[in-house]
C-alpha cells in the first residue's frame, strides 16, 4: 500500500486526463526562463502521471523572433508589460523556440503512455499561456475538442508555471465546461508582481480545485 494517500480515495478514471503543462528545459535551472525550483517537480510529475489511464503534455513552442520575447521591442526589457492588440503582454526572454534544445521536454521527464502533445504560442504574432486558446482568447488549439472527443470530463494540471501557463491552462478548462484541479505540490510558479498569489484567487473564484499530489489514489 502507497504511503501518503487518503484512504479510500478512487484513481482517476477514464473521464479524467492529466495535462501536465510545459515541463521543458526551458524552464529548469539553466534554462533561457528558469521557474525557481522548476526541476523539482519531475519526480513527482512522474510518479504522479502513473495514477492516470490518460495524459496529455503542452509544450510551448514559439516561432523565432516572437512577439513574446522582449528581444523583439528594442524600447521594452525582459519581464516588463507592454499592450498589444490583443491586450497586456508580459515581455519574456527568449525561450522554448520550436526545435531547440530549450523547447524539448525537460531530460528526465518520463511519461511513455501520454497520448497527444499540443504545442502552443507557435504564431509569431500571438502568445499562448493556455493549452486551449490563444492569447487573443479566440484562437483554439484544438485541446478542447480532442477532450470532448475522447469524453474527457476533468482535468487535473501541474507544471510550469503555476501562475501562467497552469493557471491560463486551469481557468479555459472551466470555460470549456470542465472540472478542473491543479497539483499544487506538482507545480511551481514564477511570482511576477504578486501574480502567484492573484492567479489562485482567480481559479479558486472559477471553481478550479486546489490539490496535493497525495489526494491522488
Ligand atoms: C510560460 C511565460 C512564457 C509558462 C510560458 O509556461 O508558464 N510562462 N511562456
Ligand atoms: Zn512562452
Amino acid at each position: 500500500m502507497p504511503a501518503n494517500r487518503p484512504a479510500g480515495a478512487a484513481p482517476p478514471g477514464p473521464e479524467t486526463a492529466l495535462i501536465v503543462v510545459d515541463v521543458q528545459a526551458g524552464f529548469l535551472p539553466g534554462g533561457s526562463l528558469p521557474v525557481p525550483q522548476g526541476d523539482a517537480v519531475v519526480p513527482v510529475i512522474n510518479a504522479l502521471a502513473r495514477r492516470y489511464v490518460n495524459v496529455v503534455l503542452t509544450q510551448d513552442w514559439h516561432a523565432p523572433g516572437h512577439l513574446s520575447f522582449a528581444s523583439a521591442h528594442p524600447e521594452w526589457a525582459p519581464f516588463e508589460t507592454i499592450d498589444l492588440p490583443y491586450g497586456p503582454q508580459v515581455l519574456w526572454p527568449d525561450h522554448c523556440v520550436m526545435g531547440t534544445a530549450d523547447a524539448a521536454f525537460a531530460p528526465g521527464l518520463d511519461i511513455p503512455h501520454a497520448q497527444a502533445i499540443v504545442r502552443k504560442g507557435y504564431r509569431r504574432e500571438v502568445d499562448s499561456y493556455s493549452g486551449f486558446l490563444e492569447a487573443d482568447r479566440t484562437t483554439r488549439t484544438g485541446l478542447d475538442g480532442y477532450l470532448a472527443s475522447r469524453g474527457i470530463r476533468e482535468v487535473h494540471l501541474c507544471g510550469l508555471a503555476t501562475d501562467f501557463c497552469v493557471a491560463w491552462t486551469a481557468l479555459d478548462a472551466r470555460r470549456f465546461g470542465l472540472a478542473a484541479a491543479v497539483i499544487e505540490d506538482a507545480c511551481r510558479g514564477i511570482d511576477l508582481d504578486g501574480s502567484l498569489a492573484r492567479a489562485w484567487a482567480e481559479m479558486a473564484a472559477a471553481g478550479v480545485r486546489r490539490i496535493s499530489a497525495a489526494a491522488i489514489a
